[in-house]
């Protein structure tokens, strides 16, 4: 026996203990910040919070939801097309409303969506309260990725005008990762 075999055990057993990654180690995939009553968190960390740092998004405590959170809640299911789109497509997921309560956010409230290329638009108090808004998390059965409309992809029915012409699909926010109770 030399001595340079000493490490080995040592080795070995970081490799396993690195392969046991318990199942309650999934991430979070969608952050609910701003007036909530029922976080799970604490305030935005500069260092490991670095999405939000890079789009200066503070808070002092908030709720995560893991992709199997979301998809626990009350599914909604909802066939969209928009005049710019190839094909209908059938959207999975839990309301913007149920996810809102989950997070104890306070009613009548504007919610910000923030995507992960910056997007972020704004619904009002009335849009949010309509209950149109769906949080999607399949597209025609599969799992919206990350580097796709994933994580979540903010959908609602096709609106029209008064008119009765189709609206734009502006608010149909895809790689959602953050909702701001404003
Ligand atoms: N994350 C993200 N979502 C977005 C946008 C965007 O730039 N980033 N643009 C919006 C606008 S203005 C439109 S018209 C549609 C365009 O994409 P789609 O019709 O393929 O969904 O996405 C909406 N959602
Ligand atoms: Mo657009």
């Amino acid at each position: 026996m030399t001595p340079s075999v000493a490490p080995a055990p040592a080795v070995a057993l970081a490799l396993v203990a690195a392969l046991a990654v318990p199942a309650a180690a999934e991430p979070v995939v969608l952050t609910v910040t701003g007036a909530i009553s029922a976080p799970d968190r604490g305030p935005v960390d500069p260092f490991l919070d670095a999405m939000f740092a890079r789009f200066e998004v503070e808070f002092v405590a908030a709720r995560g939801f893991t992709w199997s959170e979301l998809a626990a809640l009350p599914q909604q299911t909802l066939t969209v097309q928009f005049d710019n789109w190839p094909r209908p497509v059938t959207v999975t997921g839990p309301a913007l409303t149920e996810v809102l309560a989950a997070a104890g956010a306070a009613p009548g409230r504007a919610v910000t969506v923030r995507a992960l290329d910056g997007y972020a638009p704004q619904l009002s108090a009335d849009e949010v309260a309509s209950g149109r808004y769906v949080l999607g998390l399949t597209v025609d059965g599969a799992a919206l990725p990350v580097g796709g409309r994933g994580p979540v992809w903010v959908v609602y029915p096709r609106p029209e005008t008064a008119a009765g012409e189709p609206a734009t699909d502006e608010q149909s926010t895809w790689a959602a990762f953050h909702l701001e109770v404003e």
